[in-house]
This record gives structure tokens, sequence and C-alpha cells, in this order.
């Protein structure tokens, strides 16, 4: 069978076994081949395991320390207006020690992508509780579980952007094939909105960490589905500045 790998594709997935950074740094780059977008392709990236993008996808990239990604994204549309400019996020990154940059940016309507990849843990450094791990969720810093009056209600940072005024906002998964292909069509539907100068958009897409959730690829699965799916439900929020739902 011919094997199609996209040309900014650098090699293939050095991720762990299941984990979901490798199907959307893959959804990436089919989206920026699809819109003939990869030669004016700018992305700044994250700490944690969403940095590889930087090893994964051949276009030109920052990586910017510490929640700093849209801050970077802003000035590189800035500078380049004509670029698709986007960050790449883990939710510790962009919603823990990044979260005023991300808000900021929406706030501001930039006209960039923010991906943001929630995995409910920090992934690299040993899945450590993060803002969006689930009450009751056990992880290496809260191992009985995420307790409310300990350590406050998960962040919900879609929710926080519905109240803002912003060109596009989605949720994706990427549980099976018919959801990766929505979220490949909510990412299309991103960088259309910033090529059309419509100003910021939100993707979030709802990932598993298999090896911090201790749990195998299908099971990690399976709880996407069971569990997560229903704290942060998925489809198109905001589009061309209308709220949907
Ligand atoms: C100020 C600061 N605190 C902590 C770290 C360590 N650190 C590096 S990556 C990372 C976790 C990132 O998690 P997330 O953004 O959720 O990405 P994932 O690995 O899950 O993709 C942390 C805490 C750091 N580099 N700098
Ligand atoms: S530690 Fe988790 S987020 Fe990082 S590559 Fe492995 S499965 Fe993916």
């Amino acid at each position: 069978m011919e094997r199609r790998v996209p040309k900014t594709i650098l090699q293939d997935s050095k991720y762990c076994p299941g984990c979901g950074h490798g199907v959307i740094n893959r959804l990436v780059a089919e989206v920026l081949h699809e819109m003939n977008l990869e030669d004016k392709a700018l992305c700044a990236t994250a700490v944690g395991c969403a940095c590889w993008v930087l090893e994964m996808i051949g276009v030109d990239q920052v990586q910017a320390q510490h929640g700093r990604a849209p801050a970077v994204a802003t000035g590189m549309k800035r500078c380049c207006p004509d670029h698709a400019v986007f960050t790449y996020q883990g939710d510790g990154d962009a919603s823990a020690i990044g979260l005023s940059e991300t808000i900021w940016a929406a706030r501001r309507n930039e006209k960039i992508v923010q991906i943001y990849v929630n995995n409910g843990v920090f992934g690299m450094t040993g899945g450590q509780m993060s803002p969006t791990t689930l009450l009751g969720q056990k992880t290496s810093t809260c191992t009985t579980g995420r307790d409310e009056s300990m350590h406050g209600e998960p962040l919900n940072v879609l929710n926080m952007m519905k109240t803002l005024n912003i060109a596009y906002l989605a949720r994706g998964a990427t549980t099976n094939v018919p959801e990766i292909m929505k979220t490949k069509k909510y990412l299309q539907n991103a960088f259309e909105a910033q090529m059309k100068g419509e100003g910021f958009s939100f993707v979030e897409i709802v990932s598993p960490c298999p090896t911090n959730w201790n749990l195998s690829p299908l099971k990690s699965m399976d709880r996407i589905a069971d569990t997560v799916l229903k704290v942060y439900p998925l489809g198109e929020y905001i589009k061309r500045g209308e709220k949907l739902q």
C-alpha cells in the first residue's frame, strides 16, 4: 500500500505509543499541505511533549518558553501578516504557566491559531496535576485524586474563551477516525479564519497520555469517551465571531 505523508512531516512519531500528539501533528501537517500554507507557516511552540513538534513538522518555528507562545506568535503575525501563524501547546503550558498569555492574545483578537492539546496532565515531566485534571483523577502530585476543596475545580479554558469576541472556537478529540476527521476540519476552519483576517482561533484537542495515565492506548481512548468528554464536550462553539452554542 502506498504510504502518503505530507512533505512537512520530518520523521515517524517519536511520542509514546498511543499518544495523541502524533495524530495531531499529522493533522496540522495535512491541513497546511491541503491549504497550500506549508511555505508560509510559522509556529510558536511550547515546553512539554508538545515541543517535539519542532522535530516533527518542517515549518519555521520558535520555541517559546513557559507559556509565552501566544506572545511570540503575536509578534510573528504582526511582522509577517500574510503568514499562517499558530501556536502548539499542552494544557500545562497554555493554561498553567501561560494562562495570561492565552487569554490576552484572545482578548486582543490576534490573527493567530492557538492549538491547545488537553491531556489532563503535565506529560513530559512525569504526569503532575494540570489545570485540566479531572476531579478524582489520580496524578503524581495528587495521588488520591484531584479534590475540589484542596485543588479547585478543573479549568475549562474553552468556556472562558466563549465569553470573548474571537473568530473561531472548537474542541475536537483523537478518540476515533470520525472524531479525528472532525478535528481536522476544525483546524482547517481555524486557519481559514486567520487567512481571511477574521481574528483569533482557539482549537482545543482532547488527547490521551497513556504513559502518565498508566493505561494502555486503547483503555486511554475508552477513558476519554466515558469520562473526559463529559467534562469537556466536543463541537464548534464560535464561527466567524458568531456564538453557535
Ligand atoms: C517555569 C517552569 N516550570 C516548570 C517547568 C517544567 N516543565 C517542562 S514541560 C512541563 C509540562 C508541560 O505540560 P503540558 O504543557 O501539559 O504538555 P505535555 O507534556 O502534556 O504535552 C513542565 C512543568 C518548566 N520548564 N518551567
Ligand atoms: S508522556 Fe504523555 S504526552 Fe508525552 S509523549 Fe508520552 S503519552 Fe504523549
